[in-house]
């Protein structure tokens, strides 16, 4: 199955903080990361501090979507358990946007992740790996929202120079 992930992150070394978790959803059983977007830094939305570094992973896999759940959930936690002093503010956010075509409302698990169509952060990276996801209005219901791009997925992940 595919799956799309929304990486966030606003503090400490937000962009290896990113790079590392592709690496380790590389690392997931069954599971290929098939690309990634560019990085982008954006405005929060509906919360404060830092801008945020966002982007979107495409993943090929065999966990069913609570299973990826749980271990995107894990590699928050461990990112967590990595930071320096007690009790610092979450350093890694992993969304589950898209589980290929399903619709999934669960209690633990709801898919299309419910606030992406709010969110430019979300759309305009996913608009790099699935063109034509969101329509042209959904997009532009977006606009006011600040981001900016600022590198290729070659150059976050380490690919090139
Ligand atoms: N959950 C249900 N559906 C999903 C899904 N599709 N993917 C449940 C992930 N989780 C899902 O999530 C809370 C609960 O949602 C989980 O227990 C899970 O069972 P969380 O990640 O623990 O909590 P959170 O991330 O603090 O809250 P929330 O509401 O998920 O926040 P968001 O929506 O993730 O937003 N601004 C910018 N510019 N960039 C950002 O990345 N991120 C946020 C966080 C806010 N503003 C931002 C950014
Ligand atoms: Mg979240």
């Amino acid at each position: 199955m595919k799956a799309w992930i929304g990486l966030g992150a606003n503090l400490g070394d937000a962009r290896a903080a990113l790079r590392a978790a592709v690496q380790a959803m590389a690392g997931l059983p069954g599971t290929q990361v098939q690309r990634a977007s560019s990085l982008y830094r954006s405005a929060p939305v509906d919360a404060g501090g830092p801008d945020y570094l966002n982007a979107v992973a495409e993943l090929e896999t065999g966990l069913g979507p609570l299973e990826l759940l749980h271990a995107l959930q894990a590699m928050e936690q461990a990112a967590g358990r990595e930071r320096p002093y007690r009790n610092a503010p979450r350093t890694l956010d992993l969304d589950l946007l898209l589980y290929d075509e399903q619709h999934i409302d669960g209690p633990e698990l709801t898919v299309p992740h419910p606030r992406m169509l709010e969110r430019a952060f979300v759309l305009l990276p996913l608009a790099e790996l699935r063109p034509g996801w969101a329509a042209l209005g959904q997009l532009q219901a977006v606009a006011a929202q600040r981001i900016e791009r600022l590198a290729d997925a070659a150059q976050w992940l380490g690919l090139t120079e």
